[in-house]
């Protein structure tokens, strides 16, 4: 009997030793320490020389002196979300998710009040807008995030026409999967191209099984003539790729996020695919039988999902004109995918980038995972040159630099790169230069065992993020920064701030 208990007395003991050591791992395998500059990497910046001139991101704003004033507001609130049948404690814009579309003309100065009263703290970030540093909607590096009953007001002009979206960048894994994003739309001064009918196309996942465009999982429905021209603008709000081809009609792809493709061709029988949070703008003209479908023929998270392969997903389509039209999806399912490095016209770009230029800046990211302890679990790590977030130094630049970076992927998990603040040109796939018309994104996809190159003008002082725009992705490690050299940030990422921009 003694004996029994003296075992059961060591095995207790064992048990909370091996509790004690797993909290103390734990610990220290936790993101952040309480307090992290991520602005200036965790290296910190200590040799800077002492003649470089100090700017804090707070004086990175712009005046909107002469430029038509747009104001929105958006208030963030916590709200039972319905579709397909399942109750999803998400987030709103205005009582809705996607919020609403702001619509304003090139050269307006937008001016966005953000109030929150989510039980969260919120940001709003201007994904694909060059905005001043100060209005990026960082928490934690371009300001703090605001508060349950705080405010934000956001303030900048927009340049460039297109398609672009916003949302959430604290903890934007649950905001931004969870509800808190929204499109802009900038239509340019001059009009570029003809079209009688203008629609958006949002495709967001909600957790593995639900998907919807715009507010529906039933697919969705839009009203255009035999004969009229409509441009689509797909954005996609979620964390996964998704493949989207046009049945019924031609179509241009006219820009994708929101830099306009040099002479554009009409397309058939191509499956777009579409990164997260990426916008293709698409023109096609409706046919004579006057209907038109966008369907999903996704091979990845939303196929899964679809029970027979053979067919489309249905929550992530659209319908345009109300005549039926009969698909032959297995068909469908062989089209090959659309090829922008082959794509439009080659043409001198206005930034004067290309695969000549002399950069003065080159750094290669390898993209990587790797199980362990991140985030008080033990899990699945995402990494850049084998290191997460807290421990990458941030790439250094300065004004004028032209910078390229290589992106590796060794793995078979894709990567969607997003840069902020800056359009980068895609240099290079897998070691073959594009062809056709110049592309220039903010985020492109790095697919499992390719290679590609971008580049782009340090135009725009301020700390950026570069991260991969798979939410869960950036959550588990894949962040990094783009610092201009002298700038600083007064916020702080971390538990004592409560700032955590991913
Ligand atoms: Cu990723």
């Amino acid at each position: 009997m003694k004996k029994w208990l003296k075992r059961i007395g060591i095995g207790f003991a064992c048990l909370i030793m091996i509790i004690g050591v797993t909290v103390f791992v734990m610990m220290q395998m936790s993101k952040f320490p309480s307090s992290m500059n991520m602005g200036m990497g965790m290296s910190g910046n200590m040799n800077m020389s002492n003649n470089v001139k100090t700017t804090s991101v707070t004086s990175l704003t712009q005046s909107c002196t002469n430029a038509p004033i747009k104001k929105f507001t958006l208030v963030a609130e916590n709200k039972t979300i319905h579709r397909a049948g399942q109750k999803i404690q998400g987030y709103t814009f205005n009582g809705a998710s996607p919020g609403p579309t702001l619509v304003i003309n090139q050269g307006d100065c937008l001016e966005v009040h953000l109030i929150n009263h989510a039980s969260v703290g919120v940001t709003i970030h201007w994904h694909g807008v060059n905005v001043p540093n100060a209005d990026d909607g960082v928490a934690g590096v371009t300001q703090n995030v605001v508060p349950p009953k705080g405010k934000f007001t956001y303030r900048f002009v927009v340049n460039k026409p297109g398609t672009y979206w916003y949302h959430s960048h604290q903890e934007s894994y649950k905001e931004t999967d969870g509800g808190l994003f929204g499109v802009l739309i900038v239509n340019p001064k001059v009009p570029e191209v003809h079209y009688d009918r203008d629609y958006v196309a949002t495709l967001h996942d909600w957790g593995k099984t639900v998907f919807t465009v715009n507010d529906t999982s039933d697919g969705a429905h839009f009203a255009a003539k035999p004969g009229e021209f409509v441009r689509l603008r797909i954005v996609n709000s979620g964390d996964n790729e998704h493949d989207m081809t046009l049945v019924g009609a031609l179509f241009k792809v006219i820009a994708i996020d929101a830099n306009n493709i040099n002479k554009p061709t009409d397309i058939s029988n191509k499956t777009l695919p579409i990164a997260p949070s990426q916008r293709y703008d698409i023109v096609f003209q409706m046919p004579k039988t006057g209907v038109v479908k966008l369907i999903n023929v996704d091979s990845g998270a939303a196929s899964q999902f679809t029970p027979d392969s053979s067919a489309e997903n249905k929550m992530l389509n659209a319908t345009f004109g109300s005549c039926s039209i009969k698909i032959n999806t297995a068909q469908v399912r062989k089209w090959k995918f659309f090829d922008y490095s082959t794509y439009g016209i080659p043409v001198t770009t206005a930034d004067g980038l290309s695969n000549q230029t002399q950069f003065n800046v080159v750094d290669n990211i390898i993209l990587g995972n790797s199980l362990g302890f991140y985030n008080g679990a033990f899990t699945m790590k995402f990494t850049m040159n084998g290191k997460t977030m807290e421990n990458l130094p941030p790439l250094m630049v300065k004004l004028g630099d032209k910078v390229k970076i290589h992106f590796d992927n060794p793995t078979n998990i894709p990567h969607a790169m997003h840069l902020h603040g800056h359009d980068f040109i895609v240099l290079d796939q897998n070691g073959h230069p594009m062809s056709g018309s110049p592309i220039y994104m903010n985020t492109v996809m790095v697919n499992p065992h390719e290679s590609v190159d971008i580049a782009f003008v340090a135009n725009n002082p301020g700390l950026w993020m570069l991260h991969c725009h798979m939410l869960g992705h950036a959550y588990n490690g894949m962040d990094m920064a783009v610092d201009y050299q002298g700038v600083t940030t007064p916020y702080r990422v971390g538990s004592a701030s409560g700032n955590f921009p991913d």
